[in-house]
């Protein structure tokens, strides 16, 4: 039985990361930084999880005076500040769609009385500024948990976010299913104990997904159903609610064999 749908944010719900490599640029003019992170640089630093962390390991490759280095580092929380109050700005527009599907397993799972969460490194108002563009003025209300930014110490790929979730959840590992769009996450998901469905945003096409239950384009719905091999793969133009939950409870049992 699958009693809760824990979803990840960035590259899962909507695919964020170009809006927040926008973000992130127009804070580092902000702060007169001579910094530019370029659709490639900002690829690679997407392996680190988390804003901050990605600001503060990115000063660590500049060739700078160990004061100079020290002078950002201590900048690092204002910038990122300055960089989320332009990213909420940003999604306001509504230039970040929710992704195939998404709207529609949360409303399939609502209906069948599954809890909802989400599980993300994002920071709080981000996943706000999201939901309640695209959900609603009542959107956060319908996620039982929002586990989220520095709410724990180690972020993904380290497990804690989840684990802060199905603490809070109140359910173990095998009653939940994790939505993820990059290795980091899928990790996190998986040292967590959960099965856990990948769909890869553009920023992460061609990362190790192995640990994954099973890979797809999205999670598709009526306007745009799934390339055919994948529907076949899960019986289905889209992973509806009643595939999942056969899919997942075939995975538990075969983990009891
Ligand atoms: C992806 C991340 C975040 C975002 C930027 O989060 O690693 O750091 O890239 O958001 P998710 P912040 O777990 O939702 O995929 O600047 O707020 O960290
Ligand atoms: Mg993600």
């Amino acid at each position: 039985m699958t009693d809760a749908l824990i979803f990840d944010v960035d590259g899962t719900l909507a695919d964020t990361e170009e809006t927040h490599r926008q973000a992130f640029n127009y804070a580092f003019l902000r702060y007169d930084l001579g910094w530019e992170w370029d659709p490639p640089s900002y690829r690679e630093l997407l392996k680190i999880s988390g804003g901050k962390e990605r600001i503060a390991r990115y000063i660590q490759t500049l060739p700078l005076s160990a004061t100079e280095a020290a002078r950002l580092s201590h900048l690092v929380g204002a910038i990122h500040r300055a960089k989320t109050e332009l990213y909420v700005e940003l999604i306001a527009d509504g230039r970040c769609p929710l992704r195939p599907g998404i709207a529609r397993l949360l409303d399939e799972a609502q209906q069948a009385g599954m809890r909802l969460a989400i599980a993300s490194t994002t920071t709080a108002a981000n996943v706000d500024a999201l939901l309640t563009r695209h959900l609603g003025s009542g959107a956060l209300s319908r996620f039982h948990t929002i586990a989220c930014g520095d709410l724990v110490p180690n972020k993904k790929p380290a497990p804690d976010i989840y684990l802060h979730a199905l603490s809070t959840l109140g359910l173990s590992a095998d009653r939940c299913v994790a939505f993820e769009d990059s290795r980091n996450g899928l990790l996190a998901a998986v040292r967590a104990g959960l099965y856990t469905v990948v769909t890869p945003s553009q920023w992460n096409v061609g990362e190790d997904f192995r640990e994954a239950e099973f890979v797809l384009s999205h999670l598709g719905d009526a306007e745009h159903p799934l390339p055919p091999e994948e529907a076949a793969a899960i019986g289905g133009p889209w992973l509806g609610l009643a595939q999942l939950a056969q899919l997942h409870a075939q995975s538990r049992r075969n983990s009891r064999c």
